[in-house]
């Protein structure tokens, strides 16, 4: 016989029907891409407005049906663990209702004819967009056209692709009279509304052009800025919480304690007062875009790059390097000449952004933010290298990021995943100029036939190339 005395009780398992957090709000938000970031940043949101307990969100995964297996039984809950330069603290969030792995299409279907269901948020990467470098719809990917041929055949079934399972779900909602929506991107997209819009718009026209109407009139495709560091999960995050919480959690997410959401946009079915909880509603949301997707965003992916080809591995360990740190201040000042908000604004946010990165308790790798530079430095670094030039000045922080990428791409530093691997592989091969001319290629004819942009990135290139130069 066991002695209870003796024998230790295992701890606990974070879990609703445990008692822990709210009940279970009913389903008027649907998730897709139920990852880290969205559980950090949109779920908390939604967990703090002051009517959380009637706005449930339904998440879907991408993919992998992994984080589902974690969150499922323990009724969708997680520790969200806020890390402060002063330690951790932790909070149970509540939001989500129901998680359901991507490939549940009844879950989907039944989602989308619920009259309830009033917005649809996502985060499904910049690659998930499946934009073709004029930003409309790359119909030439299989994925998209197995969608289009399935979508055809039957507008009930399956389908593969984000702009796919979104129009599936619009179908299904027209066909239920399920009435409007509103959508809402929350990527690292410049106009990430119009952008989905226009993807959304391609496919309709080629699956079922009557719904282009319906869409009109029903859909309300909002755009935001979205802004919180959210690393992936350890083990040791497990350990804290259970540390700290006396809770086991599979799945608590990490973050730091800055967190930004700007939305514009309109709301025709409700939506949670997210304003009360710290979002900001605005009519253009572009300055603030800018000022993050270029100078956090930016710097990010040059830190991944030119900072792990220094021998860096998180973000707090580059920015703490002088030479790196020099190298981001350089690419802040060319950036921040194109920036639309005030001086001092730009100016404090600056100086908060060191703070965040150097923030030595969140281990951020800049091998997961090297990932998809394809689909990163052309929104994150291209717009002020073109606007520098514009100016008249060849930028030497920018062109010093592009020669950064370069270098990966040819095997220096963080390793190379890209939703576009083989074609960005490609890139990387030849001679150091031949991968110079190709990289600048792919980011626009016009750099590529700029003879002083080539011989800027070309240098960096060089120098970054030689072990000891990029020692120095
Ligand atoms: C990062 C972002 O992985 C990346 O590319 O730059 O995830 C970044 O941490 C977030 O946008 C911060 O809000």
């Amino acid at each position: 016989m066991n002695d209870p005395t003796l024998t230790p009780a295992a701890p606990p398992r974070l879990s609703r029907s445990a008692g822990h957090g709210r009940a279970a709000a009913p389903v008027r938000i649907l998730h897709v891409g139920l990852g880290n970031f969205f559980r950090a940043h949109q779920a908390w949101y939604t967990d703090n407005a002051p009517d959380a307990s009637e706005w449930g969100i339904a998440a879907f995964t991408g993919r992998s049906p992994a984080m589902v297996d974690a969150l499922d039984p323990q009724g969708g809950l997680y520790t969200l663990i806020t890390r402060g330069a002063d330690g951790d603290r932790f909070d149970v969030v509540s939001s989500i209702s129901a998680v359901h792995d991507g490939a549940d299409h009844d879950a989907w279907l039944a989602c989308w004819t619920s009259p309830d269901l009033a917005v649809v948020t996502l985060t499904v990467t910049e690659a998930g967009y499946l934009r073709s470098p004029t930003g409309r719809l790359d119909t030439s990917n299989p994925d998209v056209r197995a969608d289009v041929e399935a979508l055809g055949a039957d507008p009930t079934a399956p389908a593969r692709t984000t702009p796919g399972r979104i129009v599936s779900g619009l179908l299904a909602r027209r066909a239920a009279g399920a009435g409007p929506l509103a959508i809402l991107p929350c990527d690292n997209l410049p106009g990430n509304g119009p952008a989905l819009a226009a993807v959304v718009a391609d496919l309709v026209d080629l699956v079922d052009r009557s719904l282009a109407g319906w869409v009109a009139d029903h859909v309300a495709f909002g755009t935001t800025m979205v802004d919180r560091i959210t690393p992936a999960t350890t083990d040791e995050h497990r350990a804290a919480v259970l540390a700290g919480t006396g809770l086991v959690d599979a799945s608590p997410v990490p973050t730091e304690p800055f967190s930004e959401w700007i939305i514009a946009g309109a709301f025709p079915n409700g939506r949670p007062d997210w304003q009360a909880a710290g979002a900001r509603l605005v009519d253009d949301v572009m300055p603030f875009e800018q000022r993050k997707l270029w100078l956090l965003n930016g710097s990010h992916s040059l830190l991944a790059y030119a900072g792990s080809i220094r021998g860096h591995e998180t973000v707090a360990e580059a920015i703490a390097d002088p030479v790196c740190r020099g190298w981001v201040e350089e690419w802040w000042a060319e950036a921040s000449r194109h920036l639309s908000l005030a001086e001092a604004d730009v100016a404090a946010y600056r100086a908060a952004l060191l703070r965040r990165f150097e923030n030595p308790r969140i281990r951020h790798a800049l091998a997961q933010i090297a990932a998809d530079g394809s689909q990163k430095i052309p929104v994150r670094i291209v717009p002020a290298l073109r606007a520098e030039l514009a100016a008249g000045r060849v930028p030497v922080g920018a062109t010093r990021a592009v020669a950064a990428w370069v270098g990966h791409l040819r095997g220096h530093g963080a390793p190379v995943h890209d939703a576009r691997a083989e074609e960005v592989r490609r890139l990387g091969d030849g001679t150091l100029e031949e991968s110079v001319d190709k990289v600048l290629g792919f980011l626009g004819v016009d750099l590529a036939a700029d003879e002083r942009v080539r011989a800027a990135v070309l240098e960096h290139a060089r120098s970054l190339a030689t072990p000891a130069a990029a020692q120095s």
